[in-house]
């Protein structure tokens, strides 16, 4: 790894040095945050081609084109969860086979995270089933905050809704990050969730901002959803105020006994599109080609980085289910000439 890392970041100087110029027809996205659902349509469907080279070129406003940030994920509490997220492994609602457990033991969580950075990842994502965080679990989702970052990683957790307290407390422990999605359009949630509300999401997001954590807030697609849902969901989170710092566009893991689970796949170019219509329309922010790169090609992923994917999940588990393994990631990035931010 430490050879990949050295060859790595010799790329990343050339690859900083050799950015093109931007495109002589590009014409600059708008600069206010709010975005029309017309502009917003008018972007989604564009022609793939015009739409991909809008996408790179805003991209290269802002980050260095061949690099990526690597976040590792870690669920610190699996299963039983009393949501109804239908999508989902981990609900207690569906019979997915799947064996509920306790809240691990720090040291199990300071294992996983030495393991993340040793593997090249800058940031640890540790993930609860859970509704919301108990009161009686806060000192040791504290603890194990400030010890992985004093480990020099980023942080960030996923523990479903939160109190203003439980934020409080979780950014004074040194929590980078809050991952809290909203998962598919406004229009298209209740077919999905019944256990708890978008505006729910939407009041925890609103902590997260005011406890002073960066906002990680994304979606799903690939679970049955229209076109519109697709737009909708990118409008609701680019005109979040300010947009989400990091935004994981996950494509659905589709898992036997959930009530989604025999969803059709998006096509991969209809996934990049999203991906580009999300880089447009959130220009500072990190799009992360998040769940579902297990079954997704070479070609496809390298399209969605085309498109302006600058963040993904390494190791080989995201919380319950499968993730490229470290060799794969390895020969795609060095096949693209990518390296880790
Ligand atoms: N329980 C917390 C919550 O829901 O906020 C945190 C963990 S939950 C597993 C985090 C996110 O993972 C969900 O909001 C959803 O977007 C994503 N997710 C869960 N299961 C998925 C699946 N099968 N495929 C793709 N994404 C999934
Ligand atoms: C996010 O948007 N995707 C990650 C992370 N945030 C927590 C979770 C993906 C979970 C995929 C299904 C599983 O492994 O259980
Ligand atoms: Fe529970 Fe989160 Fe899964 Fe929903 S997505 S069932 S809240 S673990």
């Amino acid at each position: 790894m430490a050879v990949l890392i050295d060859k790595m970041s010799s790329a990343s100087k050339k690859a900083t040095q050799t950015i093109p110029a931007i495109p002589k027809d590009y014409t600059p996205h708008p600069t206010a945050t709010t975005w029309t659902r017309a502009d917003a349509e008018a972007l989604f469907q564009m022609p793939f081609m015009d739409l991909l080279l809008k996408a790179q070129a805003i991209h290269r406003e802002t980050f260095s084109p061949n690099e990526v940030q690597m976040s590792q994920l870690l669920s610190i509490k699996t299963g039983g969860c009393a949501e109804d997220c239908g999508y989902c492994n981990q609900s207690s609602h569906f019979d997915t086979g799947l064996k509920a457990e306790k809240l691990i033991e720090k040291d199990v969580v300071l294992a996983a995270a030495k393991q993340a950075k040793a593997g090249g990842a800058g940031r640890f994502c540790m993930g609860a089933a859970w509704r919301e965080p108990k009161d009686r679990d806060m000192d040791s989702l504290c603890d194990m905050v400030s010890e992985v970052k004093a480990m020099g990683l980023e942080t960030c957790m996923t523990l479903g809704m939160l109190s203003t307290e439980q934020a409080e407390r979780l950014s004074s422990s040194g929590l980078d990050y809050y991952n809290h999605n909203i998962d598919t359009s406004p229009e298209d949630y209740g077919r999905v969730i019944s256990t708890r509300t978008f505006e729910d999401r939407l009041h925890t997001l609103n902590l997260v901002r005011e406890s002073g954590m960066k906002v990680c807030c994304g979606g799903i697609v690939g679970m049955g959803e229209q076109a519109e849902d697709r737009i909708g969901l990118l409008l609701a989170l680019a005109n979040l105020d300010p947009a989400p710092e990091s935004v994981p566009i996950n494509a659905l893991v589709p898992v036997p006994g959930t009530p989604l689970g025999d969803s059709e796949p998006v096509h991969p170019i209809d996934f990049a599109r999203i991906i580009a219509t999300a880089r447009i329309m959130m220009p500072k922010s990190y799009v992360r080609l998040s769940a579902g790169r297990e079954t997704m090609s070479d070609e496809a992923q390298a399209l969605c980085f085309m498109a302006g994917a600058n963040s993904i999940f390494v190791g080989e588990t995201l919380l319950t289910t499968d993730n490229p393994s470290e060799t794969e990631d390895r020969a795609l990035f060095e096949r693209l000439g990518i390296v880790p931010e």
